[in-house]
C-alpha cells in the first residue's frame, strides 16, 4: 500500500516494483495524500500511467503497471481493509515533510487543528473523516491489531533525515494520546523502515500529455516526466516480505544516513538555495539557474561547505555532484524553482542548518549557507519565487511590517535561538539579504 499518489511516487516506488523480478506477485494499492484529483485520473486508467524519462538525446515511454488499486484518501473503508490483510506487507510514504504535522523539536503538533480534530476523533473511535496522515496510519495499526493480520514494515520515503524515526516519534505521539494499550504492539509487531530515495520529478503539464500522445498513440490523462536518474536506499526489516526491490536497482543497507546526508544536503539543499536565490534573479527553472554563472558560483560554494561534513569517501561524494550538474543541466525536465520553493519552513531546518552548524562548530561562518538562509529570508519578505508553505501564516508573520535587520532576527530566532543569538551569522545573513534584494 501506498499513501501519497503523487508524481514522485510514480517516478520512483512504483517504478522500482513494477521493474522488480517477481512484480507479478504485487500489487500496489495507491491512496491520495491531500488532492484526491489523482485518483479521479488514474482511476479510469487503472492505475497504469506512462513515465517519461527525458534526456537532452530524447525521451523514453514506459507503462506502469505496479498500481493495481487508486483510492481517494478518504475512501477509509478501503483503507482499513487492506490493513486488515495478511497479504499487506508494506506501506510506503510520500506525504511531503508537511504531512508528518511535526513540531519543530519533531514532536507531533499538537496545536494543529487538523491534528487535535483528529485526535478527538480518535479517543471516540470515529475514523472515517481523518485529516493528517498520521492518524490515518493509527487507525490502520488498530485495524491491524483487532484483526490478527500480523506484522508488516511502514516505509516512508520522504526527504527527512531518519524518515522511520520521524514517523515513528509522531505516531507514538498520537497514540500515547488516543489509545497507549496500542504502543507495545506496535513496538513488537511493526518495523519502521528509513529510506533516501532520489529522482527529479517534476509538474505534469498538457505538453507532457501531448508528447504521450504524438509518440505512443496513447491517450494519458496524467503521465509522469522524470529524468534518467534513480536511487533508492533502503534500511529496514520486512517480516512480510517485499518486492525484490534490489533486483530492480535499489540499494538494502545497515545504515542509510551517509546517503541520506549526502542526498539531503547536496541535492536539496542547493535546489532550496536556488529556488529562492536564483528567481530572485530572474530565473524560472533550475537549468536556467545553474547556467548562470553568479548562481553557479553560489552552488559549488554551498557543496563545498556541505561535503566537508559528509562521511562517505571522497570519489563516491565528488562522482555525485558531478552527476547533479549534469541532472542540473538537463534542459528538457524544465524543472520549476517555484516547485521547489514551496514548504520552506519545512525543508531550511533539514538541507540547510545541519551543515550551517557544523560549520559553526568548525569555527567557519559559511557564506553558502547563510546565504540559503538569507535567500529564503528575501523570499518571505516578497522577492522571487512566491510563498506557498503548510505554515505559511507563521513564517510570513515573522517578517511583516518589519525592517531587513528585524526581520533576519525573528527567521534566525525562529530557526534556533544558537543561530539568532550568534552576531556572526545574523551579520552574515543580513549581508547578504542585502546583496540579495538589491539585485532583484
Ligand atoms: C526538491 C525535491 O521539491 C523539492 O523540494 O528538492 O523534490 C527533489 O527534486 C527530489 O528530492 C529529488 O530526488
Amino acid at each position: 500500500m501506498h499513501v501519497g499518489l503523487g508524481n514522485f511516487f510514480r517516478a520512483h516506488q512504483a517504478w522500482y516494483t513494477d521493474r522488480a523480478p517477481d512484480a507479478d506477485r504485487w500489487g500496489i494499492a495507491a491512496f491520495t495524500g491531500r488532492s484526491a484529483s489523482m485518483a479521479d485520473a488514474l482511476g479510469p486508467q487503472e492505475g497504469l500511467y506512462t513515465l517519461i524519462t527525458r534526456s537532452d538525446d530524447g525521451d523514453a515511454f514506459d507503462v506502469v503497471s505496479s498500481i493495481s488499486a487508486v483510492h481517494p484518501a478518504g475512501d477509509h473503508q478501503a483503507w482499513l481493509g487492506y490493513w486488515r490483510s495478511p497479504e499487506l506487507a508494506v506501506v510506503t510514504l510520500t506525504i511531503t515533510e508537511a504531512g508528518y504535522v511535526r513540531r519543530p523539536d519533531g514532536h507531533l503538533d499538537t496545536d494543529n487543528p487538523d491534528v487535535s480534530a483528529d485526535v478527538a476523533d480518535l479517543r471516540v473511535g470515529t475514523t472515517t473523516g481523518l485529516r493528517t496522515s498520521p492518524a490515518r496510519i493509527v487507525a490502520g495499526l488498530r485495524a491491524r491489531r483487532d484483526s490478527g493480520a500480523g506484522p508488516l514494515t511502514v516505509l516512508p520515503c520522504d526527504n527527512l533525515p531518519g524518515n522511520g524515526q520521524a514517523l515513528r516519534t509522531v505516531l507514538t505521539d498520537l497514540i500515547d494520546l488516543v489509545d497507549p494499550d496500542l504502543t507495545g504492539w506496535v513496538e513488537s509487531t511493526v518495523a519502521f523502515g528509513t529510506t533516501m530515495v532520489d529522482r527529479i520529478t517534476p509538474a505534469t503539464t498538457d505538453e507532457h500529455r501531448d508528447a504521450v500522445r504524438e509518440q505512443t498513440g496513447w491517450t494519458d490523462v496524467a503521465p509522469v516526466p522524470t529524468e534518467p536518474f534513480s536511487e533508492w536506499v533502503i534500511q529496514s526489516e520486512f517480516p512480510a516480505g517485499r518486492p525484490a526491490w534490489e533486483q530492480a536497482g535499489a540499494l538494502v543497507v545497515d545504515d542509510v544516513e551517509p546517503y541520506e546526508q549526502r542526498k539531503l544536503w547536496m541535492l536539496n539543499g542547493s535546489h532550496s538555495l536556488l529556488a529562492y536565490a536564483a528567481t530572485i534573479r530572474g530565473h524560472q527553472t533550475v537549468d536556467q539557474a545553474i547556467a548562470d554563472p553568479v548562481c553557479r558560483a553560489w552552488v559549488d560554494e554551498w557543496w563545498s561547505e556541505a561535503m566537508t561534513h559528509l562521511v562517505l569517501p571522497s570519489d563516491h561524494v565528488h562522482a555525485y555532484r558531478d552527476a547533479l550538474v549534469a541532472r542540473y543541466e538537463n534542459r528538457s525536465i524544465r524543472h520549476l524553482l517555484a516547485q521547489i520553493a514551496a514548504d520552506g519552513s519545512q525543508k531550511l531546518p533539514v538541507r540547510i542548518l545541519p551543515t550551517l552548524r557544523a560549520e559553526l562548530a568548525a569555527g567557519r561562518v559559511p557564506p553558502g549557507a547563510t546565504r540559503a538562509v538569507a535567500a529564503w529570508v528575501a523570499h518571505l519578505r516578497g522577492h522571487g519565487a512566491p510563498v506557498k508553505d503548510a505554515r505559511a501564516d507563521e513564517v510570513l508573520a515573522l517578517v511583516e511590517g518589519r525592517s531587513a535587520q528585524e526581520g533576519v532576527d525573528a527567521v534566525l530566532g525562529h530557526l534556533g535561538h544558537d543561530l539568532a543569538g550568534n552576531p556572526d551569522v545574523v551579520a552574515a545573513v543580513l549581508a547578504h539579504l542585502t546583496e540579495l534584494e538589491a539585485s532583484a
